[in-house]
């Protein structure tokens, strides 16, 4: 057992480069549905002279090898050896000299369930290849440091056939296209389909003028203005904020309905998610249209992060993964509001970020070892991996880093890097050691932040200082950690509101490290971790008077947010274990939602309260065992009293905040329909759902569609909105996705696993289809009180459809099995249900790589 998985998991400390250097791939495809004949002429040459190693080909089981050549020749048989997912060609069959590799296999994309490698989706052609999909299409040194240019040619019947690079042929059922920047496998697209373009250009700060094309099925036009227009805006933003200029001639975008992930960057041929590109204002809201911009953003700037340099191999996945959030989040916060988007990017890091840190999934930004890369496309790869580049970002300041990021891409062009790598470009432009530093990269675990102030007078006047400590709780493989250098963002706001001390960085290096404050009149209020200066929790010793009083006059907008969520968690915790609270957060978010002067988004963020999930968290974190139904309850109840307490004024908000005039998805007509929504949804609980019937029959948008939906199948009356909306958009597929999730996810926990359950039952339930099967298992999950039923019943629905899932689609599975990665958390009966589920889940024989993996991670 033992030496079975020895082989199985890989170390970054095993990296050996590839022995050969391959200089050029040829394809050619002839595209069948069920047969499909792959060429492929690879150009290799031995890296050092004299070298006798094998040549290790990656290749899938299913691929069927047709014929194969060494410089025109068959080899002998005896030197061929295929094993596992490799094909291994023996030295004495290659001379020590360039060698030509020529192969010819069949592969059956129609039966490809997995989404992985060359697959259909809706009778279209389309390939996915990170992170080893390209294995599945032919044989090759699947691996990112092998990089080299791709000539490719296409052979269908189909009437758009696209690769990466530029198009330098065409005729009758045929392209060929040449990509001249040298790219690993993993980046490799082919997409044949019948599809229209919405096209435009862009020309580029030398002048040069790209084509731009953003490619859907016919009848989807009208819906695709809005990721073009993203897109124009991605490749202003590259060039004004990094200098960074796109590179070839055409920049394709093509939308697929059958998609594993979000999107994929490959070298000039963007695969999207559907739902990531199509949008009109009666089928998607305003979350859908900013994540839009927001994706189409990220995979462009993954040409320069991610493309021009790509990583070595997949152990330094945050080295393109970390960087490209980063830089998404920026240009989010550059088109829209940055304070809000930096409050939005701190829920989301907490409620996956930190809950994956904190159970049996935590791992570092860059981990030493896996068994399935696919199990690592993580919010700790994605979102803590930009976390730790703003950090150094705040350290060193705005102006080294883009002298840092500008002699990275000096450097670092064209090639496959480390984070080491990385990190040395930041010591060479800044001079700085960052040694210490670096475990923010190798340590996984959120650190405990603790502040203790001291304040003491005297006739020079006062001094206040303030004592951090922390401490890092253990994670698998990792039971003891080194302190951190922890940026610590602080200001000081007088006794009258006025701040005494704009915003400063400590630079916490030490278990333990105190900073003082000379010269002070009054004793001020500590605003600390202003703009989550640092991915860590805060504990201080703070009254809800003085978080009231930072709610109202702290300058720092994140700051003023954190107030009030720590308001807001300090009731919900107290609720939840039958105590009294609630009455600050009621009155003070009274004060600021009747502020007109503020900023609507930033009042609609406070009013929301707090999720199931967050107060579980909280709970754990303070060691004690979370109650889902407590807490469901304990949510209600202090919505409620927020509603009775504010009624006028809510009222007033939700009429007020009504946007006339067409629909935009700008940041500011959002912000006022998340500011009427939150109002809305605090009044349904005691208008009897009048409002949102009212709005559901009016509102022209799907913002305010959705929204009312929700509050009504809240209050159990959702049955003629839904069909409603069933009759007008049942051939939507997006739109029935949210149909499809919004339903477990706003139903009472006591009927969420039977709705779900019937659901399932649908024939529309196209379960194979990774949106559909994760609006209705995923929605069901993120029914936090329904998943975690204490007779079972959540886990048990979920684990069903993580084994049905697993066979067909293995990476689906795998990552829906992270959703129990909290049940250690829980009470014994709910813990003794879940490891059931998880262990019927691991019996399963000939359970994926992926999901045995995960599972056994969860069980250990
Ligand atoms: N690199 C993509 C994410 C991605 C990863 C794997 C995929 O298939 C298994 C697909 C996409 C990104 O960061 O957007
Ligand atoms: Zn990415």
């Amino acid at each position: 057992m033992a030496q079975e998985k020895r082989q199985i998991v890989q170390y970054l400390a095993d990296y050996r480069p590839y022995p050969f250097i391959l200089s050029e791939t040829r394809l050619d495809f002839t595209l069948v549905p069920d047969a499909t004949r792959v060429k492929a002429i690879l150009s290799f040459a031995p890296r050092d002279s004299g070298q006798s190693q094998d040549l290790v080909l990656d290749g899938g089981e299913e691929v069927k090898l047709i014929s194969l050549t060494i410089d025109g020749h068959e080899p002998d048989p005896a030197h061929v050896t295929r094993q596992d997912e490799t094909l291994t060609i023996a030295a004495t069959a290659l001379p020590d000299a360039p060698f030509t590799v020529e192969t010819e296999v069949e592969i059956n994309p129609m039966a490809n369930t997995t989404f992985e490698g060359l697959y259909m989706s809706g009778g279209m052609f389309c390939t996915q290849c990170e992170a080893q999909g390209f294995r599945h299409i032919t044989f090759y040194p699947d691996r990112p440091d092998v990089m080299t240019t791709f000539r490719v040619g296409i052979h269908s019947d189909q009437n758009v056939l696209l690769s990466n690079g530029n198009l330098i042929g065409q005729k009758e059922c045929g392209t060929e296209w040449y990509d001249p920047w040298p790219k690993p496998s993993y980046l490799f697209a082919l997409v044949a389909g019948n599809l229209v373009a919405i096209s435009d250009s862009f020309t580029t700060l030398s002048g040069r003028k790209v084509d731009l094309n953003v490619w859907v099925r016919p009848g989807d036009e009208d819906r695709a203005d809005f990721a073009m227009e993203s897109l124009i805006r991605s490749m202003k933003w590259d060039e004004e904020a990094y200098g960074r200029e796109y590179d070839l001639e055409v920049f394709n975008i093509v939308a697929v309905d059958d998609f594993n992930m979000g999107a994929m960057e490959n070298k000039g041929l963007n695969i999207f998610n559907s739902k990531l590109v199509l949008a009109s204002p009666e089928t998607a809201t305003d979350g859908d249209y900013e994540r839009i911009e927001g994706v189409i953003g990220h995979e462009y700037f993954h040409n320069w992060t991610g493309n021009r340099i790509t990583c070595r191999d997949w152990f330094q996945l945050c080295l393109k993964e970390g960087l490209t959030v980063f830089r998404d989040q920026q240009f989010t916060s550059d088109m829209r509001s940055a304070p809000v988007k930096r409050i939005m990017d701190v829920q989301t890091l907490r409620a996956r970020q930190f809950r994956e840190d904190a159970g049996p999934l935590a791992h570092p930004p860059r981990p030493d070892h896996y068994e399935e890369i696919n199990n690592f496309y993580t919010a700790t790869v994605y979102e803590k991996g930009a976390e730790v580049i703003g950090m150094l970002k705040r350290l060193i300041g705005d102006d080294s880093y883009r002298q840092a990021l500008d002699l990275y891409f000096d450097r670092h062009d064209g090639d496959a890097a480390t984070i080491e790598d990385w990190l040395n470009v930041f010591q060479d432009a800044t001079g700085r050691d960052l040694t210490q530093f670096k475990h923010w990269y190798t340590d996984a675990g959120t650190p405990h932040l603790n502040m203790v102030e001291e304040w003491s007078e005297t006739t020079a006047g006062g001094t206040l200082t303030l004592t951090f400590t922390q401490n890092t709780p253990p994670t698998p493989g990792q039971p003891d950690k080194p302190a951190r250098v922890i940026p610590i963002a602080v200001g000081l706001i007088g006794p009258n509101g006025d701040e005494v001390l704009p915003t400063q960085i400590l630079e916490m290096t030490q278990a333990s490290q105190g900073f003082s404050f000379e010269g002070l009149g009054a004793r001020p209020v500590v605003s600390a971790l202003r703009d989550f200066s640092a991915p860590v929790i805060l504990t201080r010793n703070i009254d809800d008077d003085t978080r009231a009083f930072l709610l109202a006059n702290d300058p720092n907008p994140f700051a003023r947010w954190e107030a009030g969520r720590e308001l807001a968690i300090a009731a919900l915790v107290a609720l939840s274990q039958g105590q009294p609270g609630g009455d600050s957060y009621v009155k003070a978010i009274g004060q600021l939602i009747a502020d007109d002067d503020a900023d609507p988004a930033f009042r609609a963020l406070c009013l929301n309260l707090p999720g199931d999930e967050e107060i579980a968290t909280r709970l754990s974190t303070l060691g004690i065992e979370p109650d889902p139904d407590a807490i469901y309850q304990a949510r209600q109840d202090l919505a409620r009293r927020i509603a009775e307490t504010h009624q006028d004024l809510l009222a007033r908000i939700y009429d007020s905040m009504q946007v006339s005039g067409a629909y935009s998805p700008d940041a500011e007509p959002s912000a006022k329909r998340a500011l009427r929504i939150a109002a809305l949804s605090l009044l349904n609980r005691i208008d009897g759902g009048e409002r949102a019937e009212i709005l559901f029959g009016t509102a022209t948008n799907m913002t305010e569609r959705m929204a009312a939906l929700t509050c009504l199948i809240r209050r159990g009356r959702g049955q003629t909105a839904l069909q409603i909306l069933l009759e007008q958009f049942g051939d939507n597929r997006l739109v029935m996705d949210k149909w499809f999730s919004v339903q477990p996810m706003a139903a009472p926990p006591e009927s969420a696993v039977a709705t779900a359950r019937e659901l399932a039952q649908r024939s529309d339930f196209d379960w194979k289809n990774p949106n559909r099967y994760r609006a209705l298992i995923g929605g069901l999950s993120a029914n936090h009180a329904a998943f975690h039923a204490r007779d079972g019943s959540g886990y048990n629905f979920v684990a069903e459809w993580i084994m049905k899932m697993d066979p067909v689609n293995p990476q689906i599975a795998a990552r829906m099995s992270s959703v129990f990665e909290t049940w250690p958390r829980y009470d014994t009966v709910r813990r003794a249900k879940a490891l059931v589920a998880l262990e019927q889940i691991a019996a399963v024989a000939g359970l994926s790589r992926n999901t045995r993996e995960m599972v056994s991670r969860m069980i250990a």
